[in-house]
């Protein structure tokens, strides 16, 4: 009988976790993910491979529910990737970010103390953690958050670190720079500008309302940095790492860069919101991932011209269809 492996993914229902069930169900994992219960569930991202997964109903806020859950499925691996993970929410609702994502990553790693150590863990950390350590971040740069939710993610990177040292865990922090993806939530900036692109150039929208066009980031193409995710619990140690592209671009590029793939001309459209500038910035973020070059032999196959274009096309694909539906409706 081959080795058991069985995979506990926190937020399956998220981009991230959709792309990661199908690279661990390629690779013959059995995947579970854990679910909250809501009156409007949302699985649009695991619709079409649903069948293959086995969700439970648990809440990183119920200590007990993770307990239940990891007793029952005796997963291998757990990836945490849920959280509240839109930053500027976590202006709004600071308590309830840091329960789910600082406190929920204890719950979690308490619940692998309990019911089994040797279940190797997956901490989603973020770029957000550096805040204004200025460029290039790597695993050596100071923490300096910005928002409630980057001091948050700090406190989930420190626990971590924390039950490997404490507990000898296999618990692993990927510390990852930003990535899109067409599943991307459209709140976030890149499928915010791409969704709109597809709008404007098929005549349902006309304008486009954005903040701070001068902040920087390094983004590169979710299904790309999920392949990190898995090989970080592949390794012989456990560790943190950096996974980022070391290419960065301003959300103005962005712009330009969506717009010009529809052939548009985005200073026809976009107009500044200063309601949508944050209390706090993150500046400039670009990461240097040397480290997990050398050690997973990790890199990005997706760059960000291409990952855009992959973006507006599918909007566009996506909005032509809707306008096609109504139409017949
Ligand atoms: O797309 P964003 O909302 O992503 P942000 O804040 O960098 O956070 C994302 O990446 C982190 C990794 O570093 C994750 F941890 C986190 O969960 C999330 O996935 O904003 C990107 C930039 C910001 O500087 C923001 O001020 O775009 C700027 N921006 C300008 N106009 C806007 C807008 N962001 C949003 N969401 N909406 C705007 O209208």
């Amino acid at each position: 009988m081959g080795e058991r492996r069985v995979a506990l993914i926190t937020g399956i229902t998220g981009q991230d976790g959709s792309y990661l069930s199908e690279l661990l169900l390629e690779e013959s994992y059995e995947v579970h993910g854990i679910v909250r219960r809501s009156s409007t569930e949302r699985f649009e991202r695991i619709a079409s491979f649903k069948d293959r997964l086995t969700l439970h109903q648990a809440d990183l806020l119920d200590q007990l529910s993770l307990v239940d859950v990891i007793r029952q499925v005796r997963p291998t691996e757990i990836y945490n990737l849920a959280a509240q993970s839109f930053v500027p929410t976590s202006w709004r609702q600071p308590l309830l970010t840091g329960e789910f994502t600082a406190l929920g990553v204890t719950r979690v790693l308490e619940a692998v103390r309990l019911v089994d150590p040797g279940i190797r863990f997956y901490q989603a950390s973020s770029s957000e953690m550096f805040g204004n350590s200025p460029p290039p971040q790597g695993e050596r740069t100071p923490f300096s958050p910005r928002s409630p939710y980057g001091v948050a993610k700090v406190y989930g990177h420190f626990i971590t670190v924390n039950y490997r040292e404490s507990y000898g865990v296999f618990a692993v922090s990927g510390i990852l720079f930003n990535h899109e993806s067409p599943r991307r939530g459209k709140e976030f900036v890149t499928r915010k500008v791409t969704d709109a692109v597809a709008r404007i150039k098929l005549g349902v929208a006309d304008e486009l309302r954005l903040g701070n066009l001068e902040a920087r980031r390094d983004w590169g193409y979710a299904p790309d940095y999920v392949r990190a995710m898995w090989g970080m619990l592949q390794q012989r140690e456990p560790g943190d790492y950096v996974i980022a592209t070391g290419v960065q671009h301003t959300v103005r590029q962005l712009v330009e860069c969506a717009f010009g793939v529809a052939g548009l001309d985005w200073r026809r459209h976009v107009r500044s919101d200063p309601s949508l500038i944050r209390p706090a910035e993150v500046d400039s973020l670009l990461g240097d991932p040397t480290r997990s070059r050398d050690r997973l032999g990790w890199k990005p196959r997706v760059g960000f011209e291409e990952m855009v274009r992959l973006m507006v096309e599918a909007d566009m694909d996506r909005v032509a269809a809707e306008a096609h539906a109504g139409a017949r409706a």
